[in-house]
């Protein structure tokens, strides 16, 4: 086994059971018959090339090393995505809550969105990772955002690679603004299912109305 794979493996381990555990969260609302905030789970150890890329922007010696562990916060990475903005807050609340990792930073880039136009919100995460050698802790990223934060960031991020970083002013201007678009959107169908909420609460109060009469009626035996 090469020293990489020695390397990566905690971190393999660590995505593997935290991809579980992320979407064990989205069964238990479906069991329950509630509605999800989270819409679905991914995750993936950083592929060596982009460990290569980040190393070198760092001023990292590419080597596995304790500063490589240390300052490459993302190695180990998971992503939540959610159908609403509010659905963030739900889920960054329960992740809070949870005693099975420790969170050792948040950054907020939903207010705070990137000059990119990037939002999202990122929990940074000690997790520990039982192997046969003791307890080993590492770190996570763990990405949380809505379908629409998704797909924008989905085609930057692929046309980042194409343009190696450096976007033409014009394309940047587009992606900024595409990315208000996204949150416009967002927040138009955040509005959409409170007003759907708020039909639902009336329709339901409208429904029980007559059948509490009804009662009432057959109650005094009367006829129908
Ligand atoms: P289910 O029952 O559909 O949730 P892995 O779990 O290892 O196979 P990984 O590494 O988590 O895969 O990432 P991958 O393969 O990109 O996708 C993870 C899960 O997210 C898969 O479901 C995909 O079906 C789901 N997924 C990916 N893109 C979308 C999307 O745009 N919309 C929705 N709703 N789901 C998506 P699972 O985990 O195989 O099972
Ligand atoms: P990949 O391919 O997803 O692994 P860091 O650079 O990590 O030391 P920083 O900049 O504070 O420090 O990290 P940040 O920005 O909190 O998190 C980095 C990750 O967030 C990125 O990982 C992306 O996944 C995502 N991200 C941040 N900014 C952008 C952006 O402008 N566009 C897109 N599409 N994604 C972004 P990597 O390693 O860059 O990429």
């Amino acid at each position: 086994m090469g020293q990489w794979d020695v390397f990566l493996s905690p971190y393999k381990q660590a995505v593997e059971e935290l991809k579980i555990k992320l979407k064990g969260m989205r069964s238990q609302f479906n069991i329950v018959g509630a509605n999800s905030p989270i819409e679905f789970v991914t995750g993936r150890v950083k592929p060596l090339a982009s460990i290569y890329d980040k190393s070198l922007e760092k001023g990292i010696v590419f080597e596995p090393s304790q500063q490589l562990v240390k300052e490459l916060q993302d190695i180990a990475g998971l992503r939540i995505m959610c159908q609403f903005v509010d659905d963030i807050a739900t889920v960054t609340e329960l992740i809070r809550q949870r005693e099975d990792f420790t969170i050792v930073e948040e950054k907020d880039y939903i207010t705070h969105s990137k000059p990119s136009g990037y939002r999202s919100h990122h929990m940074i995460v000690e997790y520990p990772v039982e192997t046969i050698h003791g307890k080993q802790v590492v770190l996570a990223e763990i990405q949380i955002r809505t379908l629409a934060m998704n797909f924008w960031a989905s085609i930057e991020h692929s046309l980042n690679y194409k343009y190696k970083g450096a976007f033409p002013e014009e394309i940047q201007a587009r992606l900024q603004s595409a990315a208000e678009a996204a949150f416009r959107l967002d927040e138009e169908m955040s509005q959409i299912r409170n007003e759907i909420q708020e039909a639902q609460v009336y329709f339901n109060e409208v429904k029980e109305a007559p059948s509490v009469k009804l009662h009432a009626e057959k109650d005094k035996g009367g006829s129908l």
